[in-house]
């Protein structure tokens, strides 16, 4: 039976309860995910932190995004963790010694300081800028927001639509399970086989010191993550001489995507501009997205494997994020609503989204993106169905997400089925998204 919906005390109580988590998260200058599992800055988390803080500090979402955005690279990458240096390189792996992006042996184009990653998250930021804005037009102004922020996104754009357009075809690829931020999902496995895994005993895992084994991904997993990253920094982090052994075009990345150039353009039209070019790059994006990752037949979109060119056959919650896209042809709407809310992805219980489809032979409630329902994708879930002026389902999510974040303490995930909590608790971005449902 699902639970309850919050009554007004109850959603002041977890209005309260959610801006205490981004308090005691904040550290200065940005919001760790989790102060005991990612004690640093990640990239797709200080987006959906920054549309949650929003609510109870427009400045403090300002720096969410800018503390960020000073840690791009000259080619326009956003890195996937920006490291904060008060933090002992043991708390986290791999740490800024393994990707190595400054001191003696600096990649080309990573800045100076701070230490960062060299792979990237989804793009979720110009998104985040402009709700960020809309919060407070007028202090925005007065900072010069997203005069400052717009060239930023624009070059990070950029750089996804030229460096990472592996496939020729003009999606952005992703080259390495962190980058769609959506870690072991089975949607990699069959990629994965093709990658040697790095020996165990060369590298340290630190989440299992914070996580439950089964929560987490397994050694087999993190082997082949160490492989490929280290390729691509011995590589020099370079997208053309790199020889990518994992390199995948997924739906989730190029939604979001799709909508950050959505957003450039209202971004650009609010500074006085013709945004006109970012409308068309969004438009050119969902014909593409629809053209090469729909699969008619499964009713949802996958993701295109670049290495033999075939879509892979596991579905997970990646392929309903393209509702998103405001331009979605209706009938393809009408299929991923009916998925969305068919066997395979409603879990009627937690009024959630499975990460995975729940009759997949991989499905697994408790490991991570093998099954879990997570906030985030939720959110996007939810503000896809709001896109496309499905109410009723948008509110319906909308209930799960803020009875499950409550009754879960802010977890990571949780078990799709039950609504228990799994992975990290006061975790920022359940916390952040909230929030922002509930105001
Ligand atoms: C690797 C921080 C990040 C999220 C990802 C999530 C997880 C990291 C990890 O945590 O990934 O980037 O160590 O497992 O999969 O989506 O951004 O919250």
């Amino acid at each position: 039976l699902e639970r309850p919906a919050p009554t007004a005390t109850a959603a002041l109580t977890l209005r309260r309860g959610a801006a205490r988590v981004l308090i005691d998260n904040w550290t200065g200058t940005s919001t760790v995910p989790s102060r005991t599992l990612y004690p640093h800055q990640w990239s797709w988390d200080s987006a959906f932190i920054a549309i949650g803080l929003r609510h109870l500090s427009v400045r403090r979402a300002q720096q969410e995004l800018e503390s960020l955005l000073t840690a791009q690279w000259a080619d326009g990458r956003i890195p996937h963790i920006v490291f904060n240096p008060a933090v002992p390189h043991d708390a986290y792996f791999p740490s800024p010694d393994f990707w190595r992006s400054s001191g003696a042996g600096r990649a080309a184009g990573a800045p100076a300081a701070p230490e960062t990653s060299g792979i990237v998250q989804p793009p979720v930021h110009a998104l985040a800028a402009w709700l960020v804005h809309r919060a407070d037009p007028a202090e925005s102004e007065r900072r010069g927001f997203l005069a400052r922020v717009a060239p930023h996104l624009a070059a990070w754009h950029e750089y996804l639509l030229t460096r990472r357009d592996l496939g020729g075809a003009g999606l952005a690829a992703v080259v390495h399970p962190w980058e769609p931020g959506m870690d072991n999902s089975p949607s990699w496995d069959r990629a994965l086989t093709r990658v040697e895994p790095t020996a165990p005993d060369t590298f340290r895992r630190a989440d299992l010191a914070h996580g439950h084994p089964a929560d987490r991904p397994t050694d087999l997993d993190y082997g082949r993550y160490v492989r490929l990253a280290s390729d691509y920094r011995d590589a020099g982090y370079d997208d053309r001489a790199t020889p990518f052994a994992f390199a995948v075009e997924d739906p989730c990345f190029n939604a979001l995507l799709i909508a950050g150039e959505h957003a450039l353009a209202a971004i650009v039209h609010e500074l006085g501009g013709d945004g006109a070019i970012h409308t068309e790059r969004a438009d050119a994006l969902t014909r593409r997205m629809v053209g090469r990752l729909w699969d008619e037949e499964a009713g949802i979109f996958r993701a295109r494997d670049l290495t033999d060119d075939t879509l892979v056959s596991q579905d997970g919650v990646s392929g309903l994020i393209p509702l998103l896209a405001p331009g979605l042809p209706a009938h393809i709407t009408t299929r991923l609503v009916a998925t969305l809310t068919g066997p395979r992805f409603s879990a009627p219980a937690s009024r959630l989204v499975p990460s995975y489809d729940l009759t997949g032979p991989a499905f697994d409630a408790q490991r991570y993106w093998r099954g879990p329902a997570w906030f985030n994708t939720a959110w996007l879930i939810h503000r896809g169905l709001s896109t496309h002026g499905l109410r009723k389902q948008a509110e319906n999510l909308r209930q799960g997400i803020v009875t499950e974040a409550g009754a879960s303490d802010f977890a990571e995930y949780v078990d799709p089925a039950t609504g228990e909590a799994r992975g990290a608790r006061h975790f920022s971005w359940t916390a952040a998204l909230t929030l922002d449902l509930l105001c």
